[in-house]
Formats: C-alpha cells, structure tokens, sequence
C-alpha cells in the first residue's frame, strides 16, 4: 500500500490540463500558441465589433448635426435694440411693427438683401440694392424701428430705409430710398437720444478727408445738422 499525503491546492483531481503548445517563432525564440476561437464565435465577435463602431459613428454623426442647427434654429437671437448695427450674416431680433413680437432681420451680403422675417411673412429687398452696411432705429420718430442701411447700386451709394409702413397697409417695404449720396457716405450709425427721435450719422468722405455728420428727420427726409471730424 502507498501512502499518498492529501493535496493542498484546489486543483481538481483528474487529467491534468495540457499546457497550450509552444510554438518556435522566426527569431528562434518560442512563445505559445494563441488560443484559436471557434469560428461562430469569431464571426459573433465580429459582428459586435461592427455594431459598436457603428454606434459611435452614429453617435458623431448626431452630435455634428446638433451642432450645426444649434446656431440657426434652437438658440434664441439676442435681442436687438436701436443703435444696435446689423452684422452681415447674423439675425437680430426686434419688434418692428409694434406687436410686441420681435421680428428677425438679417443683413446677408452673400445674397445682396436685407430680410425682414415676421411669422410667415418675408420681405426681402430689391435685387437692385446691394446693402454695404445697416443699423437700426427709430429716426424718424414713430415709436418704431427701422432698418438704416447704404446701399450700392449702378449709379453710386444710397441711404435706405426698411421697416413697417403702419396704417391699413401694414406691411414691410422701403420707406426711403434717397438719390447717389455726395459726399459719399463710407458708414452710418444710429445715435440714441431720447426722448427725441434718434439721429442718423454718417462717416462721410469729402475731398480726401473724412466727417461724420449728423442727420435728424425732416417728416419727408433727413436734414443735416452738423459735421464734425471722426
Ligand atoms: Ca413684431
Ligand atoms: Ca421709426
């Protein structure tokens, strides 16, 4: 009889597990050979991978879209006020028919027009128009603002004015649009002085030099107050 002492691992009894084989690699060095998957479980693995990289691509794929319609339509336009100057190519929200309601307006110099966005309403300047630069604000003293802008055209630069007309009409048009300006006007701002209507100023240049003069409504037009050096 032989006596075996008891074992103290946690093996279990049986045929001992063959060691994964050792393979000689082209260096002479030896390594064991990897365990081989099944193939039904390669191709399970497989279609995992794809379906997870297929996910992320996904999940890119919306966050890029979100972001790109972030800017036009689920961020609100901060709101615009009189003095305020058009940005090319960025909507400012303000009420210009009084409504309570803000408008949006846009100065978009790629397409040579100002847009007056309310509701389902779109006004659009005329193809002839090709605005350089615009403001806005009440000048000619009504309680509402307007859209202040130069304007190129074949014949040289003129002033425009855009907004609500008012009355049983009410609608968004040119309420002004002057003859070729001389001096001609380089920029325009709107300056704000209540409770009186607000006055257009315009840098100007003249035989070389530059001025800014401003410019306060005449019920019909705007009449020139004083010029001053910039
Ligand atoms: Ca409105
Ligand atoms: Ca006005």
């Amino acid at each position: 009889m032989v006596f075996r002492p008891q074992s103290k691992t946690t093996e279990p009894a049986g045929r001992p597990r063959r060691p994964d084989p050792i393979v000689a690699l082209p260096d002479g060095r030896s390594g064991r050979r990897l365990k081989r998957e099944p193939p039904l479980r390669r191709f399970s693995i497989a279609i995992r991978g794809a379906t997870a990289a297929f996910l992320a691509a996904a999940a890119l794929v919306f966050m890029a879209l979100a972001s790109s319609f972030a800017g036009c339509s689920s961020e609100p336009s901060p709101a615009a006020k009189s003095g305020d100057v058009l940005q090319p190519g960025v909507v400012a929200s303000i009420d210009l028919d009084g409504d309570a309601a803000p408008e949006a307006v846009i100065l978009d110099k790629a397409v040579h027009s100002i847009t007056i966005t309310d509701g389902s309403t779109i006004y659009r300047s005329r193809e002839k128009w090709s605005p350089v630069a615009a403001c806005l604000g009440d000048t000619d003293g009504n309680g509402l603002p307007e859209i202040l802008a130069l304007l190129d055209a074949a014949d040289g630069r003129h002033l425009g004015m855009f907004g609500y007309s008012g009355g049983d009409a009410g609608e968004y048009r040119e309420l002004l649009v002057t003859g070729v300006l001389q001096p001609r006007p380089l920029a325009l701002r709107v300056e704000v002085r209540p409770p009186s209507a607000n006055l257009l100023v315009l840098t100007e240049e003249a035989a070389g030099e530059k001025r800014e003069t401003s410019y306060r409504w005449n019920g019909f037009g705007f009449t020139a107050l004083s010029a001053t050096a910039p």
